[in-house]
């Protein structure tokens, strides 16, 4: 048991003055029934925690750490860019560079607006779509995360489905109502909702892999199925790729699955670590945002010189370094050697796993979406993050949420947590 003395005085003293002692609710570890721990600094696939202890980390700061943490070359251009000043509130060259290099690696996006969070991006490309359609209902699906917009947090996962709560208290019934909540993976139940009221819904959105409820993946044609079915009623279809864009491959999931969506929310890894969000998509919908459309949205730090600055270098070091084949060969290893202790052990627990993204579930069954999800183990799901943890790898704090790989995560990584995991996985499942 490693010993947390000082992540416990701190979580104390959090709590005393910040809700629940966290500033994101699936920090604070209720999940696995547990306290978090405190981290002291980051490096490449490490953290070190308060108390000393050196952790090989599986989160990555929830997918923005695709190079691991703190990267020189990171470093060294934020470090250069604060000496030019922390933000202006003034257009600056950095959000030409980043708009273009957004344009050319996404399918689907001809324009794109830089705000500061994946919640910013998915909330801003709701109302975008209601502008352009006039309509006002869209399609969710249960289990999908989209950040903690009012019309989203209706059966949404990640932190809220992590304390048992999709539908967030003080977001009005008027305007949940408008929100209809769908099974992911079911084309039958999209039809009807279609037949019935298609030319009132303004869009669909979703995570093409949702990765907010563990990591599940579209049946065959479920997202084409999709993308025809929102163009054969002029429904806005927006991918939320804030998880995955950028990591899957230089353009996301849609690069992968040769889908184009309308809109696409993104975030996280063209922030290298810093606040950052973007929605972008056809100009044709784009351009009815202000200041030209009459769409509004504006951001006081949106377009932050250090925070572009680090999302762009990070990129460009992803294309110096060939990082998206490497990340899928490190993954491809992470699955062989997860894979190998399952079958010493004799449990064929289910592992769903893309490129740098894998969730192992603690059941045998297929699993295709969130009610699948919640009937696996949960306690023994909590008796493994703690046993790894212990022994110095720290994997998600939730079974609803996905593991992230870097191109940090060398051979001493991997060995370590094929180590550690079979020791967890005995503990866990006995
Ligand atoms: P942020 O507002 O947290 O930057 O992004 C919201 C968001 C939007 N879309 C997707 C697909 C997302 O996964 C997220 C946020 N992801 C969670 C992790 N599952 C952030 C972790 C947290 O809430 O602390």
């Amino acid at each position: 048991m490693s010993n947390r003395d000082l992540s416990s005085k701190l979580f104390r003293a959090a709590k005393e003055v910040i809700p629940g002692g966290v500033n994101s609710p699936v920090r604070a570890f209720k999940s696995v029934d547990g306290e978090p721990f405190f981290v002291q600094r980051a490096r490449g696939s490490r953290i070190w925690d308060v108390d000393g202890n050196e952790l090989v980390d599986y989160v990555g700061t929830w997918g923005p750490a695709i190079l691991g943490h703190a990267p020189s070359a990171v470093i060294d251009a934020v470090s250069h860019a604060a000496k030019e000043g922390l933000s202006f509130g003034i257009p600056n060259r950095h959000e030409v560079e980043i708009a273009r290099m957004i344009r050319d690696y996404v399918p689907s996006v001809e324009k794109v607006r830089m705000v500061n969070s994946g919640t910013e991006a998915t909330m801003t490309a709701i109302r975008l779509a209601r502008g352009y359609t006039g309509r006002d209902k869209i399609i969710k699906f249960e289990g999908c995360y989209h950040g903690h917009v009012d019309s989203l947090l209706v059966a949404a996962g990640s932190g809220a489905l992590t304390l048992g709560k999709p539908d967030s208290a003080g977001v009005p019934e008027d305007l949940a109502s408008l929100t209809i909540t769908l099974p992911f993976n079911r084309p039958e139940a999209v039809e009807e909702v279609f037949r019935e009221q298609g030319d009132e819904i303004a869009a669909i959105i979703l995570e093409p892999y949702p990765a907010n409820a563990g990591l599940v993946f579209p049946k065959e044609c479920y997202l084409k199925f999709l993308r025809e079915i929102t163009e054969k009623y002029g429904t806005v279809l927006i991918f939320d790729e804030v998880m995955t864009g950028f990591r899957l491959a230089k353009g996301g999931v849609q690069e992968l699955e040769g889908i184009t969506p309308d809109l696409t929310a993104m975030g996280k890894v063209i922030g290298g670590g810093l606040p950052v969000g973007a929605f972008g998509g056809k100009a044709e919908i784009m351009d009815h945002l202000a200041p030209d459309g009459p769409v509004y949205q504006a951001g006081t730090l949106s377009g932050n010189p250090l925070a572009l600055v680090a999302g762009i270098t990070q990129l460009k070091e992803m294309e110096r370094l060939d990082g998206w084949s490497r990340l899928d060969r490190i993954g491809q290893q992470f699955e062989d050697g997860v894979r190998d202790i399952l079958r010493e052990l004799g449990r064929d627990l289910t592992l769903n796993r893309v490129g740098s993204m894998f969730c192992l579930f603690f059941s045998e069954e297929e699993i295709t979406n969130v009610d699948d999800v919640k009937k696996t183990d949960a306690e023994a799901f909590r008796k493994f993050f703690w046993a790894a943890l212990d022994r110095g790898v720290y994997f998600a704090p939730s079974l609803y949420e996905a593991g992230f790989i870097s191109l940090a995560h060398g051979e001493q990584e991997m060995e370590k947590t094929v180590e550690v995991s079979k020791e967890a996985l005995k503990i866990a499942l006995s």
